[in-house]
């Protein structure tokens, strides 16, 4: 995933990006990465042979961004590992991201941006998450490609990680599980 269809869906990205390619392009380069990945999931979910429920996890993608590749990739590798995932998908309100927790008692919170302004919608879910009931159990990661650690640190999220499998490291670290 990472040396073969990330470096040909970065490069449509780079090219539309300075004009060189258009929407159209976009999109079938995001149907053409979905259709790749689909074909490995069956084989990134068999290799998570770990049983053991490590907690619940609500992912998401913020309201207003409708990119659901990477959120979907950091799930799938999440249930590999052991985790019980909640996925509610693409454009999805501060507020349901919240109403999912309470109710399914998760143990983390994973939200995915791609748009920088979108990326702001990751801190009102920390900030929710701080004024809700949920602030002393629930964990809150972040990603997507314009997130770094800086964002990280000005919006108070407990973890972040650059691709899928570093975010099943980060999940477990955060659910006080030691990383395998
Ligand atoms: Co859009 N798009 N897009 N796009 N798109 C980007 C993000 C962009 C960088 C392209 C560019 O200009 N170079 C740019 C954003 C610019 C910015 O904000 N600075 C952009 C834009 C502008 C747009 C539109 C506004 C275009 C328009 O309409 N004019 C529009 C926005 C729509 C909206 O959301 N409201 C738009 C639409 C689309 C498509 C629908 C056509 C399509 C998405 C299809 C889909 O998701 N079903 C699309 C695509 C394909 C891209 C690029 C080319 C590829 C994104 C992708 O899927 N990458 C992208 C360019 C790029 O990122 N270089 C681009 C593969 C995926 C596996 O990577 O999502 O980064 P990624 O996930 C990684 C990590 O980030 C991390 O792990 C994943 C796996 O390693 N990660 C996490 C992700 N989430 C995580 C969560 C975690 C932890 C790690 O914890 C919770």
């Amino acid at each position: 995933i990472d040396q073969g269809f990330m470096i040909g869906v970065n490069q449509v990205g780079d090219a539309f990006s300075c004009g060189d390619a258009f929407l159209p392009e976009l999109v079938m380069a995001g149907e053409a990465m979905k259709a790749a990945i689909e074909v490995l999931e069956p084989e990134l979910a068999r290799r998570g042979t770990q049983r053991e429920i490590l907690g619940k996890a609500v992912i998401a993608t913020v309201e207003g961004d409708i990119h659901d590749i990477g959120k979907t990739l950091v799930g799938t590798m999440l249930s590999a590992a052991g985790f019980e995932v909640y996925d509610l998908g693409v454009d999805v309100p501060v507020s349901q991201i919240i109403d999912k927790a309470v109710e399914v008692n998760a143990d983390l919170i994973g939200v995915s941006a791609l748009l920088t302004t979108t990326m702001v919608k990751q801190r009102e879910v920390v900030q929710a998450v701080r004024e809700s009931s949920l602030s002393d159990k629930v964990k809150v990661m972040v990603g997507g490609a314009p997130v770094t650690p800086d964002w990280v640190a000005e919006i108070g999220a407990d973890g972040y990680s650059e691709d899928a499998i570093g975010a099943t490291a980060v999940a477990k670290e955060l659910v006080g599980k030691k990383s395998a």
